[in-house]
């Protein structure tokens, strides 16, 4: 109002409008501040960690820039928003990925170098944000990074884990849980909001009172009120000026608790408060593709939906005038996996509780904005909560679901009439402990369903929720399920995991648009029988195998013969996903190899095997296939006959900047889950994206990977999902033959083999055996679920071919070429355009530079 103030005010803005500048003289100065004013070093004492934090400051304040005026951007445009809700973001180290994105490779390698430092080098400091299991987190850190590049106006949502996924040391061939306390000194890339906080409650009673106008409701009272604090994480995306954002929260003890804590005089038990809340954020539970029913995984994902939905609902009241009606066309939602579907219930609790919107029209909101998305086929997977702990924990939520599950009930037994349909569909599942079906609660609060590959989809409909998927046939809605085939993001798994191989296409293609178009790859494949071709794609090649081999003799001090094939399989460890198939090969190329003449041994391709995942801490067997493999390793590394020509590693550690390492140095990948298991696997993508060629079933994306990339890309064994059921039926009756050379391995691991003066693995490896072959008699049949012995034969053949097909290098560089420029499918562009398309109702917003 004064103008005299409102002078000094523009004067301020003016100045906070000015973006950074990006030549390589003003990020040395940007960096020389920061290591001085934001870290207090000084010119004679700091270090290379110093270094990356300056360097990381440096970024995020360009980030920051960008993320601010995207977000005005898209309020002054009232796009509508994609918000994607998902316990884990496996996301990977920030510092390479954001200099790519914002453009700022040249500037900054010049303003380093000149500095004396390199950027590898800083690059190394940045400790793995390991805030996910497996597939499920790095494909939601992957769609972060589609949905910026495309310029959706998208959001993901989460939690601010303290403790990431847990450190894997390997001890005595033994897998040993380690705690990653990542955040311990800080990450210079997020943004702390103290200023954005939610309250959450958690337990007490629902009473009935009036609500401010007089009305008759129910109130939720009592209990514990937590405040979830956002930490905002800049995604920029590529080749555009829009940076998203990955709004992370954490639990903290609310102010007035404390308060009242302190002034009891009370001060430890405030203390004991805080811890307590603090809890709630501590630590990401291990599991993946499996299921615990604890209370405070519940809890955290309570905490993080409502504080979300809270964040999302105000953003859309924050409009002027806004209708509720309107909420669908500005909201989208989409719950990654079970983890985040009591959202159904908190929407509907936000609505008709807090905004006081009827309960029908809450309904209609709710199932228009919100969408989920399966992951997993096991059905240890799906997420039951017994009612009682949800009734102490959520008692309004659970009245919801009730009445939710009463009028969808009624619905149903007037459609069907009473059966066992009904109860297939019911939300609540009855039994000893009476439980919450998330998955049932989740589809009936959907708009869209979607799985995460063809076949996968199939099965949703097939065998995961066949009454649903009948439900919504008769309902005239058969497309409620949807695909979505998973992607991978080629800005981090080619460009900055790979840059010899970016640097071939960028060269050949004449420009780097095949970043955000890899449709332009195919323009690569007029030059798959060139010569010159060739020798860069195999040099590419041979610098991947390097840093691979420094790597591997750094971290397990091994060392590799370069010119050998190398043969990976990294992953979680699971029984699905066969490893010990794997491994059981190994052993049985060893004996192969024994038998031969030194001469004969001459001809073998030289081979070297790297096997590598994390196990759920509770999970037995995981956890032996992993000793098997460490102990099956030393055996083969160490005998002089066999030594040279095959060896068999576990990469202890497995996290994303390891498989930045492994990745481009594989020539062949091991995705060998029986068919129908995996739901699509989303690293044999990545592998072939830089050149490696696939050994694997007719499961998941394999498939779909093979259609494109043609047949002869891929080295395919096994039984076919429909096949699978009649395997298991014959097993049963005692008709499960096991091959010879099964049979040879087996008697191997028997007689201890592999176990020499380890009395208590040797026990632990039999049994793993007996379990296999555990398979006949009726009714018994239970021991291969994954039908290892049915699949072994197939397998060996596949490797044969392997080694045959790799003896002619001009042969497997073609396949190579070929298929790295094929798999425009599996870019997460195309996956997000089809969320974006099909799902969400959600356009692109890109804004201008200058705002
Ligand atoms: C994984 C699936 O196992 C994998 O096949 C898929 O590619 C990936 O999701 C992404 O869709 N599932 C999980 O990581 C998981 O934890 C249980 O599933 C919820």
């Amino acid at each position: 109002e004064n103008p005299d103030q409102k002078e000094k005010m523009e004067k301020l803005w003016k100045l906070m409008e000015t973006y950074e500048p990006n030549d390589p003289e003003s990020i040395q100065k940007s960096f020389a501040r920061h290591l001085e004013y934001s870290l207090a070093c000084t010119r004679f004492n700091f270090t290379m960690q110093d270094a990356y934090r300056a360097a990381g400051l440096v970024l995020r304040d360009r980030l920051l820039e960008s993320l601010n005026d995207t977000n005005a951007y898209y309020r002054k445009m009232d796009v509508k928003r994609g918000y994607y809700l998902s316990a884990e973001y496996l996301i990977g180290r920030h510092m390479q990925n954001a200099i790519a994105n914002l453009d700022l490779e040249q500037p900054f390698k010049e303003a380093f170098h000149a500095l004396g430092m390199q950027l590898e080098d800083l690059f190394h400091e940045e400790v793995d944000p390991a805030l996910g299991n497996g597939g499920l987190g790095r494909l939601a850190a992957c769609f972060l990074d589609s949905m910026a590049t495309l310029s959706l106006p998208c959001w993901g949502y989460g939690i601010r884990y303290s403790y990431g996924m847990f450190k894997q040391d390997i001890q005595n061939g033994r897998q040993v849980e380690m705690p990653d306390f990542w955040i311990g000194d800080g990450c210079p890339f997020e943004i702390p909001r103290p200023d954005i906080t939610y309250p959450v409650r958690l337990y007490g009673e629902v009473q009935e009172g009036l609500n401010a106008q007089g009305e008759w409701c129910l109130n939720w009272v009592g209990g514990d009120i937590v405040q979830a604090m956002a930490y905002d994480n800049p995604i920029p995306g590529f080749d555009t000026y829009n940076t998203n954002n990955l709004r992370l929260w954490r639990a903290c003890p609310t102010k007035e608790f404390d308060l009242d804590q302190y002034s009891a005089a009370n001060f430890t038990d405030a203390v004991e408060a805080r811890r307590k809340a603090e809890d709630l954020s501590a630590v990401l539970y291990p599991n993946d593709a499996s299921y615990e029913g604890r209370e405070l995984r519940l809890r955290q994902q309570y905490f993080f939906v409502s504080a979300s939905l809270q964040d999302l609902l105000r953003e859309f009241i924050k409009r002027p005038n806004y209708k509720w009606s309107e909420l669908p066309e500005k909201v989208a939602v989409q719950m990654n996996d079970t983890h985040p579907t009591i959202a159904v219930a908190e929407f509907m609790r936000l609505l008709v509780d807090v905004m006081h919107v009827p309960w029908d029209e809450a309904w209609e909101l709710t199932t228009k904005c919100l969408n989920y998305t399966n992951h997993t086929v096991m059905p240890e997977a799906l997420e039951k909560w017994p009612v009682e702990m949800m009734t102490r924990m959520l008692p309004r939520h659970v009245q919801i679901i009730g009445e939710l599950n009463l009028r969808w009930i009624n619905g149903l037994v007037a459609k069907y009439g009473d059966g066992p349909i009904i109860a297939a569909l019911s939300i609540f599942e009855e039994g000893d402990v009476k439980k919450i079906r998330m998955g049932n609660l989740a589809i009936m609060g959907s708009n869209k369903v979607n799985g995460v590959a063809a076949l996968h989809t199939e099965i949703i409909k097939k065998e995961t929720f066949p009454d649903f998927y009948k439900y919504c046939c008769d309902t005239g809605a058969p497309d409620k399920i949807v695909n979505m085939t998973n992607g991978v993001t080629p800005r981090r798994w080619v460009h900055c995991a790979n840059p010899a191989l970016s640097a071939i296409f960028t060269k050949y293609l004449g420009s780097h648009e095949w970043l955000t178009d890899m449709t332009k790859l195919k323009g690569m494949l007029k030059f798959k029988e060139d010569p010159k071709l060739h020798a860069e794609w195999m040099e590419m090649k041979k610098t991947a195998k390097k840093k691979l081999a420094g790597f591997l003799k750094e971290t397990l001090d091994l060392e590799i013969d370069q010119d050998a094939l190398i043969d990976i399989q990294i992953k979680r460890i699971h029984e699905y996903k066969r490893q010990f198939m794997n491994c059981l090969y190994v052993i049985h190329r060893y004996q192969q190899l024994k038998k031969m003449s030194p001469a004969e041994r001459e001809k073998v391709q030289k081979r070297v095997v790297l096997i590598g995942g994390k196990a759920a801490s509770a999970y037995v067997n995981a956890k032996l296939i992993i000793k098997l493999i460490n102990n099956v390793g030393k055996v083969i590394n160490n005998d002089p006959d066999t030594g040279k020509l095959l060896k068999l590693a576990f990469v202890p550690n497995y996290r994303v900047s390891a498989a930045e390492v492994l990745i481009p140095a594989s020539d062949i990948s091991e995705h060998i889950s029986t068919a129908g298991t995996e739901a699509s696997g989303t690293s044999n993508m990545k592998f072939v994206m830089n050149g490696g060629l696939i050994v694997g079933t007719m499961d998941g994306a394999n498939i779909e990977i093979r259609e494109e990339c043609g047949e002869d890309t891929m080295f395919i064994f096994g039984c076919l999902e429909h096949e699978v059921a009649g395997i298991a039926a014959k097993a049963k009756e005692g008709h499960y033959p096991i091959d010879s050379r099964l049979q040879a391995v087996f008697q191997a691991i028997r007689n201890g083999e592999f176990s020499k003066g380890e009395p208590e693995a040797h026990a632990e490896f039999c049994s793993l055996v007996d379990k296999l072959c555990n398979t006949h008699g009726a009714g018994t049949w239970d021991g291969d679920r994954y039908l290892v012995v049915h699949d072994f034969p197939s397998f060996v053949d596949a490797q044969a071919k392997v080694d045959a097909t790799y003896a002619d290098k001009a042969k497997w560089c073609k396949l190579s070429i070929q298929a790295a420029s094929s798999m425009a499918k599996f870019s997460t562009d195309r996956t997000i355009s089809e969320y974006a398309d099909v799902i969400w109702g959600v356009k692109p917003a890109p804004r201008p530079m200058e705002m």
